[in-house]
């Protein structure tokens, strides 16, 4: 169950938590006409800060555009603002934010234009999104018996809620046969990513990452990594990853907010590598993780800080 924090965010003004709800005929909720973000805050020895705030909310504009939400009121720069805000008023060292704007109540039909935009900010403590142990030991997934979402049908360069249909179905198989995620094969059977998550294949220690081209969101975790290989000297590239490329693979490991970057330890019950987290996840995850929790400096100016005005209550 979440744990409500005490405020949420609306058109411009905090709202109490239990008052952040729809109407029931809202365009959202009948056509699936929503966009969001998913932003980590994390708790650094300096404070609270935002991971690749900036990004975030530009994805959110870009998946805006995509959609033609034209009545979207607020600019990058307000949101970025407001999203500093709601972590501060909510008083909470490190959570998980969650903006969203969807096409509210007014008319009825597929064509939402006439709707307005209702835009939320909303965040809360989230903790391991593949389970506790899945950072150091890695997780059992299998290839989803589902396509992801294929070009010319739901753009997957947009983070929209109508997206996660398709990444329920993944998930929900993938959870139903015991496995804690599902890999999706594009509409070619090239690997595309997981329901939730990029993947990233090791082998012979260079990193290869399917391209924007294989229906994947451009996930900001998966820009990070990039970077990050480009300064540790890792070489990595994106090609185009066929399914059993994943069998034989050294390493293969997930990145995404939530599911941060997981080590995957067999797939389709085939055990890849060594059946346990490999030397370049690990070596990415120490990187990542002293960078967020401020050990190492932010030399890509990837936090912004929340400033705490009283003594952080838990
Ligand atoms: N692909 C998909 C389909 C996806 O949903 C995410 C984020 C990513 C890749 C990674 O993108 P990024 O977070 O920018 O590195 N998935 C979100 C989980 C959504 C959920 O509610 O569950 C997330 O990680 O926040």
């Amino acid at each position: 169950m979440l744990t409500p924090t005490a405020r949420i965010w609306r058109n411009g003004e905090f709202i109490p938590w239990d008052e952040a709800k729809i109407h029931v005929l809202s365009h959202v909720v009948s056509y699936g006409s929503s966009v969001f973000e998913g932003i980590r805050c994390y708790e650094t020895v300096g404070g609270p800060a935002i991971f690749r705030l900036r990004e975030h909310v530009r994805r959110m504009v870009d998946s805006a555009k995509i959609y033609r939400m034209d009545n979207f009121r607020f600019s990058p720069e307000e949101l970025a603002e407001a999203i500093v805000e709601l972590v501060r008023v909510n008083n909470l060292r490190s959570c998980y934010i969650r903006p969203i704007a969807l096409r509210g109540y007014g008319e009825m039909g597929v064509n939402g234009t006439k709707n307005p935009t209702d835009v939320y900010l909303a965040c809360w403590e989230w903790g391991k999104y593949l389970g506790p142990e899945a950072l150091a030991e890695g997780v059992d997934v299998c290839v989803s018996s589902w396509t992801r979402i294929a070009p010319n049908t739901l753009p997957a360069l947009a983070k929209a809620g109508a997206n996660y249909m398709n990444s329920q179905l993944i998930k929900m198989e993938a959870v139903a046969n015991g496995y804690s995620e599902g890999i999706a094969l594009d509409a070619s059977g090239y690997v595309s990513e997981g329901s939730g998550e990029n993947i990233f294949v090791v082998r012979d220690g260079k990193i290869i990452t399917p391209p924007l081209g294989t229906s994947v969101l451009p996930g900001i975790t998966r820009d990070s990594i990039v970077t990050l290989c480009g300064d540790l000297g890792i070489p990595i590239s994106e090609q185009m990853v066929p399914r059993e490329l994943l069998y034989i693979a050294d390493e293969v490991f997930f990145s995404g907010t939530a599911a941060e970057i997981t080590p995957i330890r067999s797939i389709d019950r085939i055990t890849i590598g060594k059946g346990h987290r490999g030397p370049i996840a690990e070596k990415l995850q120490n990187e990542f993780f002293s960078i967020v929790n401020g050990a190492k400096p932010d030399r890509y100016g990837w936090l912004t800080p929340v400033e705490v005005r009283q003594p952080v209550a838990r």
